[in-house]
């Protein structure tokens, strides 16, 4: 097949939102098992693909400058953790008043198996210097932004995609980050980051940085576009944070919105998830402002991915009922019944409401 014909069988089981940058939702069946088939799970690109020289550079303030290959990361230990990418921007189109920014409704998340080698043991080789603040990492993509903030040094003709985490967090085995080379088993694909990319547990997919091409160690806090430019909560009313670890939020998966559904018992099912913790619990509500019935909350299948839930709904007389699914985490957070306003529209981790009919 050709280049382009890969990809446009690649891209053909999504929901585009954007051709260029190419930006694309997963259908519904991406939230139904543990793991998002390869094909299903959304794509969010800031540029067009780029291309990557196959070479990863690492530098800045380092005792080892090192250059390595995917034969290079393959030879290192392996790790493999499923792990639930959400994009920052999912759900945005439910703000009000309406943020400017990517329409995403609520399929930027999905899960997949990702395998590579531990961002720790990648850094431990070129020998972070102890004063190291932050690791900045640089895609290889790049191209014009007509969005950019007023930043001292963006060019908005040619902005490149770069992010950074601390070092303590980037060096620490157990962030488990990794530098990863296989997705679902195979090598990454065009969309996803090929050769190789960052997969950040935990936080907003942003921080995952894909076509990774430099690894650099900073000795002062990094500033830049995809910094502290956007994914920045603008808060009206109190002081800006970064965006950093995904909000507790849970999605009801089955009955689709709309449905209409024999009388009898019904099983309602989804997915929760959360970067600050596994889900304790899943309350539904039945009747709007009502009370809360605790839902059966499975157990973790591992500790960076979503969680199944699932309640048994007894009696729903003929008529339309008004579901609602409300998740808890181990840290405390509760979703919010009102999407939690800020100006890009990030974050948005709102009660989810949908109505079913009974006959
Ligand atoms: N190099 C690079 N990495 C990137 C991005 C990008 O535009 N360029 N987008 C980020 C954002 S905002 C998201 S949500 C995830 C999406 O990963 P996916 O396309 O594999 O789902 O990639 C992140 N990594
Ligand atoms: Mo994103």
């Amino acid at each position: 097949m050709t280049v382009a014909a890969d990809l446009d069988s690649a891209r053909a089981a999504l929901q585009m939102i954007n051709p260029a940058p190419y930006n694309a939702e997963a259908p519904p069946q991406a939230l139904v098992g543990d793991i998002t088939p390869t094909e299903f799970h959304y794509v969010r690109s800031n540029f067009a693909l780029p291309t990557h020289d196959g070479v990863l550079e690492i530098g800045g303030a380092v005792g080892r400058p090192t250059t390595l290959t995917l034969a290079d990361l393959r030879a290192l230990p392996v790790h493999e953790q499923a792990v639930t990418l959400e994009c920052a921007g999912n759900g945005r189109l439910e703000m009000r008043p309406l943020p400017t920014g990517e329409p995403w409704g609520d399929y930027a998340v999905s899960t997949a198996r990702w395998t590579g080698a531990l961002l720790s043991d990648v850094l431990a080789l070129a020998e972070p210097s102890t004063n190291g603040v932050d690791v900045r990492f640089e895609g290889a993509d790049h191209g014009p932004y007509h969005l950019a903030a007023v930043l001292e040094d963006s060019d908005q003709n040619d902005l490149t995609f770069v992010r950074a985490l601390p070092l303590a967090v980037a060096a620490d085995p157990s962030s488990a980050i990794l530098v990863a080379y296989l997705m679902n088993g195979e090598p990454l694909r065009a969309d996803h980051g090929s050769p190789f990319r960052l997969i950040v547990p935990h936080w907003y997919a942003v921080a995952s940085v894909k076509w990774l091409k430099h690894i650099d160690v900073l000795t002062e806090p990094y500033t830049g576009e995809f910094q502290t430019g956007h994914y920045i909560y603008q808060w009206p009313d109190r002081a800006h944070e970064p965006v950093t670890v995904m909000r507790v939020r849970a999605r009801i998966t089955d009955p689709a919105p709309g449905a209409v559904l024999p009388l009898g018992p019904c099983t309602i099912r989804g997915k929760a998830w959360s970067g600050s913790g596994p889900i304790t619990h899943v309350d539904i509500g039945l009747t709007g402002e009502g009370e809360w019935h605790p839902a059966q909350v499975d157990p973790p299948k591992g500790p960076y991915q979503w969680q199944d839930w699932s309640f048994v709904w007894e009696d729903g007389a003929v008529g339309r009922h008004t579901l609602r699914a409300r998740a808890t985490d181990a840290a405390g957070h509760v979703q919010p019944d009102v999407p939690p306003w800020n100006r890009l529209g990030y974050g948005n981790n709102a009660i989810e409401v949908l109505f079913v009919d009974r006959c």
